[in-house]
């Protein structure tokens, strides 16, 4: 029995890594003038790091530096605001399918949550601005940030999820597009369905239920990656696919 849905937001709902999170560190970096530039390459490289002040003091250590613990979060609460700055301005739409998906669940009466590694006021920013502006209150939980210490590829969020809906694993779909996603959602016992990006393609996605373009559109279908097959992502495919 399918009874909710439980979205990761980065490279799931949005494409919002290469052109939204990417330039608000680079224009974060420029205000505190650390001159460190994050191109499209390096910053594919460095995803493989969840957590915008995990990834920061990461690449801090690999080109020889170390910033202060406070640094660290001043820096990342300057690339919140000029990130969110951006979803105000309209910057970045949702994913193919995503807006239809979470109409019909909601109509049916299906939970929505959210479960991501990003900084909450990220997430309400987003819905607000590319959902509707009562977007977040469409979903009966979002999970997100520090709630938990360990991040994905840690199940910890989904768990965490999990705990606060009164739901288990079986009774829930997770939707997610990357491999340390997968890892997470995967660990906390959740059947997921893939939608890859480019950032994503190439990753290893076994154990999904499916691995797709996107979820598809009327006049625009998705393709399978992991198969044979195309089409539109309803609550039908998602009930037969989690059914397996
Ligand atoms: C998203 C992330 C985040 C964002 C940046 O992963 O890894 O770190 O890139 O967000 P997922 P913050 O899609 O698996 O949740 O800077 O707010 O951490
Ligand atoms: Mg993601």
């Amino acid at each position: 029995m399918l009874s909710a849905l439980l979205f990761d937001v980065d490279g799931t709902l949005a494409d919002t890594e290469r052109d939204g999170h990417r330039p608000a560190f680079n224009a974060a970096f420029m205000e505190f003038g650390l001159g460190w530039e994050w191109d499209p390459d390096l910053y594919g490289a460095l995803l493989a790091v969840t957590g915008g002040k995990e990834r920061i003091r990461f690449h801090a250590e690999r080109i020889g530096t170390s910033l202060p613990d406070d640094l660290v979060v001043e820096l990342h609460a300057a690339k919140t605001r000029h990130y969110t700055r951006m979803l105000a301005e309209g910057g970045i739409p949702l994913r193919p399918g995503v807006r239809r998906l979470l109409e019909e669940a909601r109509a049916a009466g299906v939970v929505l949550a959210i479960a991501t590694t990003t900084t909450p006021e990220n997430v309400t920013a987003l819905l607000r601005h590319s959902l509707a502006p009562d977007g977040p209150e469409w979903f009966a939980l979002i999970a997100a940030g520090d709630v938990v210490p360990a991040k994905k590829p840690a199940p910890d969020i989904y768990r965490w999820a999990l705990e606060r809906l009164g739901l288990r694993p079986g009774e829930c779909l997770a939707l997610e597009d990357s491999h340390n996603g997968l890892r997470a959602s995967l660990g906390a016992g959740i059947p997921t369905v893939i939608t890859v990006n480019g950032y994503t393609r190439d990753d290893d996605f076994t154990g999904a239920l499916a691995v797709l373009t996107d979820l598809g559109e009327p006049g625009a279908p998705y393709r399978r990656l992991d198969g044979e097959g195309s089409g539109v992502v309803d609550l039908a495919t998602l009930r037969s696919w989690h059914g397996r």
